[in-house]
């Protein structure tokens, strides 16, 4: 079976390390938390939690679906690496609720979903029986992996808050996440500029809401060796790995789908590679990658080598900044080659992936 891998970079954001509450609501607990077990290395993730104290307790959680190993509450577990995502892929629909003690007044909402792919977008929706929607924010986005503060009109109330998410008919995206869902009072505080969440501006899909081939307007794919610049593709005969995670061998990085990745295992290596072996010694003029985007700090190296154990860098630090297959301009030649990735020194990812790898002449 071929695992659909939409997860690539998960930030390490720190929060086991803090003791939370099991249920850290209202968000004062979390606050009272913090301060009595100080801040984790990085100080990030905790700066948005403890300007925004007026999140609204959720006392239930509902979805109309879930993907393996990605419950609904997830959403709510105060955890911004953890989603929750729908199955099965590529549905026209899906949503995600969170019920209140009591009917009152919402100032709005807080989630995270990642950046969303073109012509997909969500409802914001509220009720006071959990039936009966009304839609008070349409069409929403989201363009970063921050957890964004979406504002409801003045007089808005409800005891429910539905995330009603809607495809791209044209061109699907396979899963839809959110990360973590705060329903805010009027005058809840948004985050204060600056307040950052942590350099986990990160590409941090868990499930990630970009299409594996849908290159954002504008941009060109490259995904097919066809799109190259020039030269012949040359084709591996295996791929290994310095280490995998579970349902993410090497060969997901070679099978010419760039919807399936290779990932490391387990989290948060400092390094991890991923080697290519060719028949025989083989030059290529440049090669495809497809990452996802980095978060700053993770870069990786082109190396080469004769025999699979002593290797030669032929490129200097690259990153990726897109979902599209990138063309790196690197040449060398070997009978193996690798991509080896260093992680950040600080708030490092928890994988690296590779959805795709192609060299060529
Ligand atoms: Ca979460
Ligand atoms: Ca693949």
């Amino acid at each position: 079976m071929r695992v659909k891998l939409r997860w690539v970079l998960l930030p390490a954001l720190g929060l086991a390390a803090c003791a939370l509450p099991d249920n850290p609501s209202p968000r004062s607990d979390v606050a009272a938390a913090i301060a009595r077990a100080g801040l984790p290395p990085d100080g990030q993730p905790y700066s948005y939690h403890l300007l925004a104290v007026a999140h609204l307790p959720v006392v239930a959680v509902t979805a109309d679906s879930a993907a393996a190993g990605l419950p609904k509450e997830n959403a709510t577990d105060g955890n911004l690496t953890t989603p929750w995502s729908n199955a099965p892929a590529n549905s026209a629909s899906a949503f995600v609720a969170v019920q209140l003690a009591a009917t009152t007044s919402l100032g709005g909402v807080s989630l995270k979903t990642g950046a969303l792919p073109a012509g997909v977008n969500y409802d914001l929706q509220v009720s006071t029986t959990g039936t009966t929607w009304t839609t008070v924010l349409a069409h929403q986005t989201n363009a970063t992996w921050l957890e964004e503060h979406k504002a409801f009109p003045a007089g808005t109330t409800g005891k429910y808050v539905r995330v009603l998410w809607h495809n791209n008919p044209a061109s699907p995206t396979p899963h839809f996440a959110v990360y973590e869902l705060e329903v805010e009072a009027p005058g809840g505080a948004s985050p204060a500029p600056g307040a950052s969440q942590s350099p986990g501006a990160s590409p941090s899909p868990g499930v990630s809401p970009s299409p594996a081939d849908t290159p954002e307007p504008g941009e060109t794919p490259s995904t097919s060796p066809s799109a190259s610049p020039s030269g012949l593709e040359v084709k591996p005969l295996i791929a290994s790995a310095s280490s995998s995670a579970a349902a993410t061998p090497p060969t997901l990085a070679i099978d010419a789908d760039g919807a399936t990745a290779w990932s490391n295992g387990p989290a948060g290596e400092k390094e991890a590679w991923l080697a290519l072996k060719f028949p025989a010694a083989t030059a290529f003029g440049h090669l495809t990658v497809k990452t996802g985007p980095q978060p700053a700090g993770v870069s990786y190296k082109v190396e080469v080598s004769a025999t699979g154990t002593t290797w030669t860098a032929v490129s200097g630090n690259l990153t990726n900044t897109t979902w599209l297959a990138e063309t790196k301009a690197v040449a060398g030649s070997g009978q193996f080659v690798r991509l080896h990735f260093f992680n950040a020194a600080t708030s490092p990812s928890t994988h690296f992936a590779v959805y795709d790898v192609h060299l060529f002449k």
